[in-house]
């Protein structure tokens, strides 16, 4: 890291104690900001990159709830109001049991960079809450996030912070969320939350953009090789909302998915995972990646093991943060996998990211691969602001622009800035820079 940068990050270290999360995606950043740092001194004169590492502000509270026994549980709530320098604060909620102030510090941070690198009008932010959807009641999920919103209705708005999904956090979840908004404020205010239903203010491709734009990334990796993805070996990890998407995707485009996983542990489909059981087992059942075995006895049910030890081309993390380490960076590398994109946030360690430089291993971090969720948002805040509702070819022609111009983005500033080829120091310096101009243009505030 830069000497500029060692004492801001020095600051962050001892500003926000046993945040290793918080920590880990600070030092990613400022790790690749030296070079823009010595061609633009104004930003440590203006004192830029000391406040983008404070949130604007932090809110957190209590969240009580009846269960379906009738005792009182008692959660809490989260909501970091990162940066609101190019608009209005906006990124997913997080309903899982990790959920902590550290985590979601990190991700509103990260949310930062990548909605600026997204060319859409939208700060930074992320919230969640340490409750647990796994094995409650739909009556028990409606009150909680009736509960939930009841405290952080006060904090949102379409023009002030625009929340949306992320693990735990889906349609149905959006959907209570937005029925006890409207409920406290009298108000239908379709832009305060995105996600939203097609019937009720929703954009058509925001369910599937986050998985598809990371493969739509991919795709422009592979052109730049003259390749594609046409009989390519997948591994992708996680079934939630992005895996689910990243793996359609991959599939459409002539690829094969060969595993996917849960917390649990991992399929092993070597005919291609059946996206439909995948569907089927966690949208409408909601269960266990494990019953996949119950439609195809011919697959393999691995428990509790590292999915990256299966071989292919691509590998596509798209479950959570350091969910692939130095180990699996090197197993994937020894199987000749040649292309690892984020669809999660921060799902690969610093030594894997180091590990997969030093083996020529293209890597694409998770604020450039998996930003198509939040600029679709983006396009559903736009069809929200002028009531409009648009086809989905249209908006997938819109996020795949988008996912091409930030693909190009990261590696002309790539070049520009020294490390032609290095998407992690594109897309921290793109992102950065955007940020970092705005703010010193709306002064010390
Ligand atoms: P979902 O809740 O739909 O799915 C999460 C998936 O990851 C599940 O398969 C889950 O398994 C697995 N998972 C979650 N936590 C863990 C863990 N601690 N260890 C192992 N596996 C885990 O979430 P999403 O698909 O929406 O989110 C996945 C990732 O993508 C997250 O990092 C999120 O921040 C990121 N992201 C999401 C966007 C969106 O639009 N939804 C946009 C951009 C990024 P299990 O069911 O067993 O818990
Ligand atoms: O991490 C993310 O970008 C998201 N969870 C999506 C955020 C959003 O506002 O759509």
């Amino acid at each position: 890291m830069d000497e500029k940068l060692v004492d801001v990050y020095d600051e962050v270290l001892r500003r926000n104690p046993g945040e290793t999360e918080f920590h880990q995606a600070v030092h990613e950043v400022l790790d690749s900001l030296g070079p823009v740092v010595a061609k633009h001194p104004h930003y440590a004169d203006a004192a830029v990159i000391r406040r983008l590492c404070e949130p604007e502000r932090q809110i957190i509270f209590r969240v009580p709830w009846v269960d379906d026994a009738g005792r009182i549980q008692l959660n809490r709530g989260f909501r970091v109001e990162f940066n609101s320098a190019l608009g209005p604060y906006k990124g997913g909620l997080r309903f899982h049991p990790s959920v902590n102030l550290g985590i979601v510090k990190f991700l509103g941070y990260e949310q930062i960079f990548k909605n600026s690198l997204s060319g859409m009008p939208i700060g930074g932010g992320k919230g969640g809450s340490d409750f647990d959807p796994k094995g409650r009641s739909e009556g028990e999920v409606m009150r909680f996030c009736q509960a939930f919103m009841t405290e952080l209705y006060r904090h949102i708005g379409e023009y002030t912070d625009v929340p949306a999904g992320d693990i735990g956090v889906g349609g149905r979840e959006i959907g209570y969320l937005f029925g006890q908004y409207k409920r406290i404020t009298n108000r239908y205010e379709s832009g305060v939350l995105t996600g939203k239903g097609l019937a009720w203010g929703g954009s058509r491709v925001r369910t599937e953009a986050t998985g598809y734009g990371t493969v739509f990334f991919v795709q422009e990796i592979l052109k730049t090789r003259g390749e594609s993805l046409d009989g390519k070996r997948v591994v992708v990890s996680g079934s939630g909302n992005v895996a689910t998407y990243a793996i359609a995707k991959v599939q459409e485009l002539g690829g094969t998915v060969v595993a996917c996983s849960d917390s649990g542990g991992y399929v092993v489909d070597e005919r291609g995972i059946d996206l439909a059981t995948v569907q089927e087992i966690k949208e409408e059942r909601r269960a266990r990646i494990s019953t996949y075995l119950e439609h195809h006895p011919h697959a393999q049910y691995v428990e509790n093991h590292s999915l990256w030890q299966v071989p292919c081309d691509i590998a596509l993390p798209c479950a959570t943060q350091n969910e692939l380490n130095g180990t699996d960076a090197a197993a994937l590398i020894a199987h000749g996998c040649s292309v690892v994109a984020e669809g999660a946030n921060m799902p690969c360690t610093p030594e894997a990211v180091r590990a997969f430089a030093e083996a020529g291993v293209t890597f694409a971090p998770g604020k450039a691969a998996n930003a198509g969720g939040v600029a679709t948002s983006a396009l559903e805040m736009q069809q929200n602001a002028s009531r409009d509702s648009w086809t989905f070819e249209h908006t997938e022609e819109r996020l795949a622009g988008i996912m091409r111009g930030i693909h190009d983005r990261c590696l002309s500033t790539a070049d520009e800035y020294g490390s032609p080829g290095n998407y992690v120091a594109g897309a921290n310096i793109a992102g950065f820079t955007q940020v970092a101009d705005a703010m010193v243009a709306l002064g010390v505030i």
